[in-house]
């Protein structure tokens, strides 16, 4: 009913105006028409001075109202090293287009004002000027020159890559829709290979190959991370179609395509946080960050960069956003240890897994690292807790079924070699201990032997033999219940308790 009166409104507001603009016709035939053209001309030329005037007005007006919402302005200006470079690009093109915008609007109303018609007035008609074309040629391609030669130089400043051996973190973003995949590097600083034919849906989403060692210690993360002042090298690719990486605040955009990797690199140089102290300080920032909810957090407050897809890739293409955080150094080093490496939490020891079941490089170190420490408790003095001076060896490791101790052991060995250095009067009780599968004598023996192995290495290394004595108690101590592998895999074990030091 409402649209209909509007509709009905509408076209009895038409037919007013079409009645009004005949009886205006009317009464200028009446006047005669000479004067009807002058005087429509001088309401036609005011009319457009007035709109110069108000136009002009609405423009000053719009640049000052926005000024701190656009990006490069106000609290908004570049986060990010070489963000000032494009910053200026865009000024100094907007310099000379104002110019060039206020000198042609000025001139086309005031012409309309100036040579409106009056009767016998004649134009004036100029075949050919040689000075202003030459003006008009002249200047245009003097300021493009000036505005493609300051853009050369910013975009081979902004695009150079890495140099060789230059330090940087690797990072790498991977676009599907409607999705990020954002892979860092871990402890070696380098990004495994990948392979396509290895993609596999919700086990494998990139392709990664295991058997690249390099591949094990990276991570997935779901926000994007960044130290300030660090520079960063963002690989991008994608798996369907055209995406973009885009990080407005850093001015970062480079196209992702699937079957050709493209890159950016460019150095962070405010932390979230200072960000939005630069917001605080601007009244566009204080409203409610939710509009529908008066209590919500001040907009600066709730402020965060963020990292888009500028490529309109599908229906979905909005969902792709990405939260980015910058902090500094000390914070970043402190997040990438509570980062887990995707191979460690998904894929080791699964079906997937090239080495399930075989001790790997990474696991080493980080039980090494481990085994110092608990180490370093049990010879701490002031420790009176007896149970921290019996370690369990969870690093040594034999052939299967003798007392061969196995090459990945070395490590472990090592740690406890370096012990005895440190504590010229370290004793302690080395033991080997088993589980409960197969002849209990057998196993008996094998725990006395692989104890007895452990002895002969350290023995070998220097090592007075009589710091050490050894002891198997077979499957008669079990630290867990032997009805799971998980619990057998830990009664199979070797135990260095420490008797004095
Ligand atoms: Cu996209």
């Amino acid at each position: 009913m409402t649209s209909l009166i509007i509709i009905l409104s509408v076209i009895l507001l038409f037919v007013v105006l079409i009645q009004i603009a005949k009886i205006y016709e009317i009464a200028e035939e009446i006047k005669g028409e000479e004067y009807s053209e002058i005087t429509s001309a001088d309401s036609n030329s005011k009319g457009l001075l007035i709109f110069c005037v108000v136009f002009f007005a609405s423009f000053i007006w719009g640049c000052l109202y926005y000024a701190n919402y656009m990006l490069g302005y106000g609290p908004l200006k570049s986060a990010s090293a070489h963000g000032g470079a494009i910053d200026s690009m865009f000024n100094v093109t907007a310099f000379f287009t104002i110019i060039v915008f206020v000198i042609c609007h000025i001139a086309l109303f005031w012409f309309a004002y100036q040579f409106r018609y009056r009767p016998g007035r004649k134009t004036l008609f100029i075949p050919h000027n040689d000075k202003l074309e030459l003006i008009w040629t002249g200047v245009p391609a003097f300021v493009m020159v000036i505005l493609v030669v300051k853009g050369l130089i910013a975009w081979n400043e902004i695009m150079a890559d890495t140099k060789k051996g230059e330090e940087h973190i690797s990072i790498e973003a991977t676009a599907w829709q409607f999705a990020w995949n954002l892979r860092y590097p871990g402890a070696d600083s380098e990004l495994g290979v990948k392979d396509f034919r290895l993609i596999k849906p919700g086990i494998n989403e990139l392709g990664q190959d295991w058997n690249d060692e390099r591949n094990l210690d990276d991570f997935n993360a779901d926000e994007l991370v960044l130290p300030k002042g660090k520079k960063v090298r963002i690989s991008i690719v994608a798996r369907d179609v055209l995406h973009a990486f885009y990080l407005p605040h850093f001015r970062v955009k480079m196209d992702a395509v699937p079957g050709i990797p493209t890159y950016f690199v460019f150095t962070p140089t405010k932390t979230t946080e200072e960000f939005r102290q630069e917001l605080k300080k601007y009244k566009e920032y204080q409203g409610p960050s939710d509009p529908s909810d008066p209590n919500s957090p001040p907009k600066w407050k709730a402020f965060n960069y963020e990292l888009a897809c500028a490529e309109l890739c599908g229906k979905g293409h909005y969902s792709m956003r990405r939260l980015v955080k910058v902090v500094s150094p000390e914070e970043y080093e402190k997040w990438l240890t509570t980062q887990k490496s995707y191979y460690l939490s998904s894929i080791r020891n699964t079906e997937e897994d090239p080495f399930k079941g075989k001790p790997i490089g990474i696991e080493l170190k980080s039980e090494a690292i481990k085994l110092e420490s608990a180490l370093a408790k049990a010879l701490d003095t002031s420790n009176t807790n007896l149970a921290d001076r019996t370690l369990n060896l969870n690093n040594i490791y034999f052939e299967t079924g003798s007392a061969t101790l196995s090459k990945e052991s070395e490590m472990a060995l090592n740690i406890l070699k370096n012990a005895f250095e440190k504590y010229p009067k370290l004793k302690v009780e080395i033991s080997g201990h088993s589980d409960n599968v197969g002849d209990a004598n057998v196993n008996l023996i094998l725990s006395q032997q692989r104890a007895a192995a452990v002895k002969t290495y350290l023995k070998n290394n220097g090592i007075d033999e009589s710091k050490i004595s050894t002891n198997g108690y077979g499957m008669s101590k079990p630290i867990e219940s032997n009805e799971k592998e998980e619990g057998r895999a830990k009664n199979r074990r070797i135990e260095f308790k420490i008797l004095s030091f």
